[in-house]
């Protein structure tokens, strides 16, 4: 499969990528102390958090690993990263009875959350959904266009408002519309904003507060976008945007141009949080659903 290619092409692209390292750990042969202290080194450089990356090395010395192999060691570690990624397998469901499924879609600047949008829009429109965006985003004009030739790629609607608008009371307003128009689907864009701008992050809360005046069930899913090059820093990203807005999901974007991936795992492991979909790429086709399996095992470089 291509996004598969892309994943591990994106995964061990970098010399200083987990898989290629690996590979230098495990020169030795053995599996003695030294090595399994290098790779416990490894595995929190990679950002896997030191208490994973205790656990899996611990479980590993625990192993008995006759004829050592490399590759045996990976794909042990393959399994291990697995347990704890499949404990956050969740594929997004959209169906609410007929009324809109409302998703709300934050992260700090740049993540990727309104490329992701487009992807997503895509999708759903493919699966036959009526689908209405909202340019929540209303910070700068040009976020809007950008939402709006996403619009257009994936034959979604759009709804805009002038910049500077309050950006709850135009998600309000969508919401009222998708309603009237019998929308599946309605996904709210919002402008980035650092987790630790606390003005920001209260203008956030604002969307869902406004749209449960509506509807009390929705927002249905409130999906942070991560960027996977982001490194440990995204793992305050999701406890400040999860205790301002409820992040009910997680996509992580970029993976196609990183060697990052390992603190997924180290999340995974933190919140109770689904993990929807990954990023391989810039195209409207670059959107995928999680699968753990195949993450661990190009995070591994196991093909
Ligand atoms: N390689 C790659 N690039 C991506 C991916 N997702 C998004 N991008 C790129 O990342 C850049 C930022 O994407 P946007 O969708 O504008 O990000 P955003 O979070 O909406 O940004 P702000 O609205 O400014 O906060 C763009 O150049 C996208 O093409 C991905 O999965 N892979
Ligand atoms: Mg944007």
């Amino acid at each position: 499969m291509e996004w598969v290619s892309k994943l591990n092409n994106g995964l061990n692209k970098t010399a200083s990528g987990l898989s290629k390292n690996l590979s230098t750990v495990f020169k030795g042969k053995k599996l003695d102390p030294q090595t399994l202290e290098d790779l416990e080194d490894l595995l929190i450089s990679s950002d896997f958090g030191v208490s994973i990356s205790k656990k899996i090395v611990d479980s590993i010395s625990k192993e008995k690993f006759n004829d050592f192999d490399t590759n045996k060691v990976r794909e042990f570690l393959s399994k291990k990263v697995s347990e704890i990624l499949k404990l956050r397998y969740l594929p997004l469901n959209t169906e609410n009875n007929g009324d809109p499924y409302v998703i709300l879609v934050v992260g700090v600047n740049g993540v990727g959350k309104t490329t992701t949008i487009g992807k997503l829009a895509n999708n759903f429109v493919k699966k036959n959904k009526n689908v209405l965006i909202a340019a929540g985003d209303t910070f700068r004009a040009a976020a809007i266009d950008q939402l709006k030739i996403w619009s257009d790629r994936s034959k979604s609607e759009i709804i805009t408002k002038p910049t500077g608008t309050d950006a709850a009371a135009l998600s309000y307003e969508a919401l009222v519309t998708a309603k009237e128009e019998k929308k599946d689907i309605l996904i709210i864009d919002t402008a980035g904003r650092l987790q630790n701008k606390t003005d920001l992050m209260n203008q956030l809360e604002k969307i869902p507060r406004v749209l449960k005046k509506i509807d009390e069930t929705s927002p249905h899913s409130v999906l942070l976008v991560l960027d996977a090059s982001t490194g440990q820093n995204a793992i305050s990203q999701v406890e400040l945007f999860n205790k301002s807005c409820g992040v009910t999901g997680l996509i992580m974007t970029k993976l196609d141009g990183t060697a990052k991936g390992g603190v997924l795992v180290s999340i995974a492991e933190r919140y109770p949080i689904p993990i929807h979909a990954i990023g391989v790429g810039e195209g409207i086709d670059d959107l995928q659903e999680f699968e753990p399996e195949s993450y661990s095992r190009a995070l591994l470089g196991l093909l």
